[in-house]
């Protein structure tokens, strides 16, 4: 099935939250911040910009009936600041005004008199600072003290790894209104109704069941309106109640750029020990997470990162550490693999640079020490239907590793200009919230009495795809064509405390619930047929419901109809709770996932020697998509993903300069991936895998695990400058941008 969105979009009639038809004497609100990362503020003059033309009026901290809060995870974060800031950007209160010009004009006249206090930036000086989000975690498995003994090689390194921007195509926005009793609807571009609920319920003082949010779809959010949509959705709720007029906030790209946080940078220092034979036989790691200046969810982030600190590898003797240390950058929030991909790439680095060290490919190593069943990672969890090995051995034969290796030994031989660079990448990515609490769902389904459905979950579209997964299961369930389902927007009045459409599980949590309420209708439905119409046995298929024993049949609607007439709901409510995991977090130990998702990339690149710039050749993947339901949406995803790892594995840099001020922010400064940036040949093929009950119909979560392909995509740029600089000491410092490439192509060369 075509993803249902697919036309809407292309045509250009999917409506945003800045399409909604506005309501007359709608009012917009422009938040404005001090230029300053850190500082104490004395007095904000908003004299003149409350007398610009326009203007209603301005609200900060004072103007707060209820608690001035939005954290989260842990409440650290004011929605407006109050005696101090603590990074470039945090909004001290925002502009209300008849039109967003006006706003904007007000805002250039507002003037802060503050004092400046340190700025800190890099995790590490937070680190030795005592500057702690939460303390520090330790994941153990084994006993890596004795483990080295027993080492033939051990290496140790750092890597860092930066950030990453978000630029979801929709920025951040909201749109609300008060109905008759004063209580708010609220339309909202997030992945978390239920927390921009729980937020406006807190900052406006408001009873929860008096706050409607409403999404109907995100223009992209990829973990960054997981969180960080909350306090937009706030503010307009605030303005709203303060001017008892509809207003809409809408951030510009630059606002939303230089405002919101982005995927954490880490830095991070490794030690990995090796058997002759190549068996990794320990591994220590220490994450030095920078947090940016409140929590927001980086205690969650972190934790994944632990979880996975050893990638798609069984190490038997691994200690995982990890600081989430608090600097003055806008709060770095979930992105993409939420600290997988940090975790992961270290580990990645680690065995690069001890396959250097030792003088073999790093897939030697990578391949010899994949998971297995039976294999207990650091956390406990004792691995099943593991799918390292065969997903490795297809991609291995499939793509032809070995002729792929001579092709670039014998290019590199023969080439100067260019030299050609490969890895190996596989990824294990585990699926569930961490916070085995967040793992639960609700579905509401009616059947209207013309047979028509309509279908109500917590899930939000965001592109992912799975408003077509979940017609899918409805009209699956039902036997009916798609034509007669809708799916209607995640709305907390039909659906209440939702966990936000994140960790991949949108589709699992969402359609387990809905194939509960279908399954329970369906037994309402088929005990009339078998009561009223003498049937033996049920099926629901082709829009008909059928007795296979009798060949007696009645259609969907008559059935509907009939049962209705009966006086049987046709309404039902069903919930969803993911059964068996669990994780003991004062031991670090427990089964946190459900299951794992598996696969394996080979990534070719060609690098120009002279100029620093690189092109992907190829990328070939050999994915455990389980038993896909949706063939294209999975596609999508994962060439989606593929291409946005690529983008913070190479070109995106997010610089601050050492005041915390954003100097990348903006498209022209802040490269992302293009058209042109897409490998030449993607090629993925489907792993022959059984799947996992615990996804719906067996069809694996496949939205963040595709994006950690691309960590190979830097390995492949390292090799292809090792070629042409073998004597060069290199670092690990992603984005290996076309800058570094070339600063490395000629580090300590001899020529
Ligand atoms: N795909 C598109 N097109 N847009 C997005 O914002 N977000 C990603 C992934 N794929 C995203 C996307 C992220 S971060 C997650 S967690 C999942 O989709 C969420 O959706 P799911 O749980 O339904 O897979
Ligand atoms: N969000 C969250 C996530 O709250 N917990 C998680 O484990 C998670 N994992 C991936 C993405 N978002
Ligand atoms: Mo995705 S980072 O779980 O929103």
């Amino acid at each position: 099935m075509i993803n249902i969105d697919a036309k809407n979009h292309v045509t250009g009639r999917s409506v945003y939250v800045d399409d909604m038809p506005e309501i007359k004497g709608t009012l917009y609100a422009l938040p404005f911040d001090l230029p300053a990362a850190h500082a104490r503020i004395k007095k904000i003059n908003i004299d003149k910009a409350i007398s610009s033309p326009g203007i209603i009026k301005i609200l900060t901290c004072t103007d707060i009936p209820g608690e001035n809060q939005i954290g989260g995870v842990i409440p650290d974060e004011p929605l407006f600041a109050e005696d101090e800031v603590h990074y470039c950007g945090q909004p001290a209160g925002i502009i209300i005004g008849e039109s967003e010009s006006e706003c904007r004009q007000a805002r250039r006249k507002i003037t802060y008199e503050f004092d400046e206090l340190p700025v800190i930036t890099c995790p590490r000086e937070a680190h030795g600072k005592g500057l702690l989000i939460i303390p520090p975690r330790t994941f153990r498995l084994g006993n890596s003290a004795e483990a080295w003994k027993d080492c033939e090689h051990v290496i140790e390194g750092t890597a860092d790894i930066n950030g990453q921007e978000h630029i979801y195509l929709e920025t951040q926005g909201a749109y609300a209104w008060l109905k008759e009793d004063g209580s708010i609807y609220l339309a909202s571009s997030t992945q978390a109704p239920t927390a921009v609920q729980f937020a406006v319920s807190r900052v406006l003082n408001v009873p929860m069941h008096k706050i409607e949010v409403d999404t109907v779809r995100l223009g992209g959010g990829f973990g960054g309106k997981e969180d960080q949509a909350t306090p937009w959705a706030v503010m307009a709720a605030l303005a709203a109640q303060h001017t008892q007029k509809p207003v809409k906030l809408i951030l510009h790209r630059m606002d939303d750029v230089r405002m919101t946080g982005k995927r954490h940078p880490y830095s991070s220092d490794f030690k990995i020990g090796l058997s002759k034979d190549l068996k990794i036989l320990a591994y220590e790691v220490t994450h030095y997470q920078n947090a940016g200046a409140s929590a927001d969810l980086s205690p969650a982030i972190l934790e994944r990162t632990l979880f996975h600190s050893t990638n798609a590898y069984f190490i038997p003797n691994v200690i995982a550490t990890a600081y989430s240390c608090r600097t003055n950058l806008p709060p770095n929030t979930a992105f993409r693999g939420f600290g997988g991909p940090q975790g992961k790439c270290v580990i990645e680095a680690a065995i690069v640079k001890a396959a250097e060290t030792i003088g073999v490919c790093p897939d030697e190593i990578q391949k010899a020490n994949l998971v297995n069943d039976g294999d207990e990672f650091p956390y406990g969890q004792i691995m099943q239907d593991t799918e390292a090995v065969n997903s490795w051995n297809e991609a291995e034969r499939n793509f032809a590793l070995e002729e792929v290796k001579h092709r670039t030994d014998s290019f590199n031989m023969n080439n100067n200009r260019f030299k050609k660079g490969y890895a190996v990448q596989p990824i294990c990515f585990g699926i569930s919230f961490t916070n085995t609490m967040m793992n639960h769902a609700r579905a509401l389904v009616h059947i209207y009495k013309d047979g028509s459905v309509v279908v109500s979950t917590g899930a939000v579209e965001m592109g992912q795809g799975v408003n077509t997964k979940l017609l899918q299961v409805a009209a699956n369930e039902f036997g009916i064509s798609p034509s007669k389902v809708r799916i209607e927007s995640a709305n907390t009045l039909r659906i209440a405390n939702t966990s936000p459409t994140a960790a991949s599980s949108g589709a699992d949590l969402n359609g387990k619930a809905l194939k509960i309420a279908c399954t329970n209708l369906k037994e309402r439905l088929a005990n009339v047929a078998v009561n009223s119409l003498g049937f033996t046995d049920v099926k629901f298929e082709n829009d008909r419901v059928i007795d296979p024993a009798s060949n007696k049949e009645i259609l969907w609607e008559d059935l509907v109809i009939k049962t209705f007439q009966q006086r049987i709901s046709l309404s039902e409510h069903a919930h969803y709770a993911t059964p068996l995991i669990n994780f003991d977090r004062t031991k670090e130990k427990g089964h946190p996932f459900a299951y794992h998702v598996y696969g394996t990339a080979i990534i070719e690149v060609t690098v120009d020697c002279l100029k620093g710039i690189y092109h992907f050749d190829s990328v070939k993947i050999v994915h455990d998509f389980g038993k896909s339901m949706n063939r294209d949406v999975d596609l999508g995803q994962v060439e989606g993903g593929l291409v946005q790892g690529i983008g913070w594995m190479t070109m995106e840099e997010v610089i601050y300069d050492e005041k915390g001020k954003l100097l990348t922010n903006a498209l022209s400064t802040y490269k992302i991936p293009d058209i042109y940036s897409v490998p030449d040949e993607i090629v993925i093929e489907h792993l022959d895998s059984t799947g996992s009950d615990f996804a719906i119909y067996k069809s694996k979560a496949v939205g963040e695990p595709p994006f950690m392909y691309a960590l190979g995509a830097y390995f492949a740029i390292r090799k292809a400058v090792k070629a042409f600089n073998p004597d060069a000491e290199l670092s690990f410092n992603a984005p290996y941008t076309p800058e570094k490439v070339l600063m490395d192509l000629y580090r300590n060369h001899s020529q």
